[in-house]
């Protein structure tokens, strides 16, 4: 009885430690637990939760921090552990998405916890390129089946003058289409800077499966911003609007 007991204890000490071992914030409703690891993907970089608070305007900051004691770069990323699905995703995002260091990448997407399934992405990356007018996001849609059909990944340039843009996708059984405005814009046919809807072909490929939901600040392969700059991206608001 004893061992059996103490077996118990431990494995419920285990527990707690593995499921209390990511602090989380309460922002805008949900509960959003923070990446605070060491040398995980993607990248694989270094992650710290001091890289992500909500300031007293309600705002969401997401920081690339520089610590010269450690000598090295940590990034920032948060989930919920709520499933979300069918439905609208808007994000009220200050940062010049034009402007990125070319290995800094800003992630909002649905992912359900494997790779190449099952994920919707929005992505402002440069993906290492170099050159000003280099394209500077990427719109993804993984099939509900490993390789039932081949993504939906598209690279492409997106200029904006400002600071702030407003970044959508809509998913519903048959489609998934990405919007991004310039300013923040609760509708959805003012200053469009792009839009894109996944083909009929696609169809039947769709996620259906819920998930999570992510944000993310990051470094491509874990390389150091190329200006040497720390950085922040401020999310004023997230909205989903269930279908
Ligand atoms: C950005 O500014 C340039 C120069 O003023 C202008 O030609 C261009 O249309 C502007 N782009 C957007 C997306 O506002
Ligand atoms: C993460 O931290 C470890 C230990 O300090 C370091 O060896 C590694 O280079 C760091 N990774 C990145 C991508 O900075
Ligand atoms: C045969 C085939 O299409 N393979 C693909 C399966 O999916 C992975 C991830 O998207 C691709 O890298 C493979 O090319």
């Amino acid at each position: 009885m004893l061992t059996i007991s103490i077996t118990t204890a431990v494995f419920l000490l285990a527990l707690g430690c593995v499921m209390s071992a990511r602090p989380s914030i309460d922002w805008i409703g949900y509960q959003w637990f923070v990446y605070n690891d060491q040398n995980i993907a993607p990248g694989p970089n270094n992650w710290s939760s001091n890289n992500v608070w909500v300031d007293q305007d309600n705002r969401l900051h997401l920081k690339l921090s520089y610590s010269s004691t450690t000598n090295g770069w940590t990034c920032a990323e948060l989930y919920t552990r709520k499933k979300f699905s069918f439905g609208t995703y808007r994000w009220f995002v200050e940062g010049a998405i034009d402007k990125f260091d070319p290995n800094v990448i800003l992630g909002l997407f649905n992912y359900g916890g494997a790779d190449y399934i099952n994920e919707i992405d929005i992505e402002v990356a440069k993906w290492g390129a170099t050159k000003p007018n280099a394209a500077n996001m990427g719109f993804t849609v993984y099939p509900n089946v490993f390789n039932i059909s081949k993504p939906i990944q598209l690279v492409k340039r997106v200029p904006s003058n400002g600071t702030y843009t407003t970044h959508q996708f809509t998913w519903t059984s048959d489609k998934v289409s990405f919007l991004v405005q310039d300013g923040f814009m609760e509708s959805p046919d003012q200053n469009i800077l792009y839009s894109y809807q996944t083909p009929n072909t696609f169809a039947s490929a769709v996620p259906y499966t819920s998930a999570p939901l992510y944000m993310n600040l990051w470094l491509m392969e874990g390389r150091a911003p190329i200006n040497g700059k720390e950085m922040e991206i401020i999310i004023h608001d997230f909205k989903y609007i269930k279908a």
